[in-house]
Formats: C-alpha cells, structure tokens, sequence
C-alpha cells in the first residue's frame, strides 16, 4: 500500500468512527429506539412504589376481612399478615434523598421532618409484626384480630395525612 492511499484509508476510518461518535452523543434516538433508562432518582421512586405495591397488596384483603367484605381464611391471612412485616422493614430506607423530587406524591416534609415520620415507620412495622402473630392464633375475625388490623391501617392514614399529597 502507498503512503497516499495508506492516508485515505486512515481518514476513512477516522471519519466512519467521528461519525459514529457523534451519532451516538447528538442525533436523537432512532424511531422505534428503546428510550433512555430511569435515572437514579426514578429508580428509587420507582422502588419505593414497587414496596407500596407490595404493601397494598397484601394489607388490602386483611383490610377487607376486618371490614366484614371477605371471610377470614387462616392460610390467606397468615401469607399476607407475614408478607406485610417483612415488607414494612423496606419502607424506612425507601426514602433516600435523592428520591426527593420527582413524580413521587412523598412530601418534602419527609425529609425535614424525618424523625416523626421515622415515628410512623417504627409504628407500621411494630404493628404489622403484631398483625403476623394475632392471625397466627386467629381461627376467625375476632375483636382483637380487628384491632390489630385498624392499628396498622391508622399508621397508613397517619403517614398519608402528613406526608403524602393528596
Ligand atoms: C389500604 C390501602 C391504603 C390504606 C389506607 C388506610 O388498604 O391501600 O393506602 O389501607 O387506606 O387508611
């Protein structure tokens, strides 16, 4: 290969991969191209709504069985009572700073008010621990089985009154 067509060669390349660089850092993506991931902010409120979701969907039937809407199944209550304190151990670290702004209906006060809300925390999981064992030696919705269930259902409004927007 001459020097001259050595040289054309290399500017090809060197055009073919500025190109390519460039396509990368400016054009917008193709149609049909997967758009760009969550950032680390939507991630943590993405996460943090996955463990309401896991929440929600085990506290909802237990919510119901002390409402007299569903019957009381032993099996069923003692999943969801047992699902729903270990999931409480999730809540208080759901909220790190950088989950502040976003699409995320948590209210700043969370953050300038931390202990009270780390309060409402300690509550959830201290009475969602006391739900797991009041089923566990339930046989039927009985008083005490209800109680345990409005306990932690008041530590939900707590939480959502002062630290949820509407
Ligand atoms: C639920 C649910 C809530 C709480 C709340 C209790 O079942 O999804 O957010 O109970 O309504 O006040």
């Amino acid at each position: 290969m001459n020097a001259s067509k050595s040289f054309r060669n290399s500017a090809v390349i060197a055009l073919f991969v500025l190109s390519a660089a460039s396509a990368t850092a400016q054009s917008p993506p193709a149609a049909g191209a997967a758009p760009a991931g969550p950032t680390p902010a939507e991630r943590a409120i993405e996460y943090r709504q996955a463990v309401y979701k896991i929440v929600a969907g085990n506290f909802g039937p237990l919510s119901q069985v002390a409402q007299g809407k569903a019957e009381f199944k032993s099996e069923n209550a003692t999943r969801q009572a047992t699902r729903l304190a270990q999931i409480a151990t999730f809540v208080g670290d759901a909220y790190p700073d950088i989950s502040k702004e976003g699409k995320t209906r948590a209210l700043p006060a969370i953050w300038s008010n931390r202990k009270e809300f780390d309060q409402i925390v300690q509550d959830f999981a201290t009475h969602t621990k006391t739900l797991a064992e009041v089923v566990e030696n339930s046989s039927s919705a009985g008083d005490e089985l209800k109680a345990a269930i409005a306990a932690v259902g008041n530590d939900c409004k707590a939480c959502h009154d002062k630290f949820r927007s509407k």
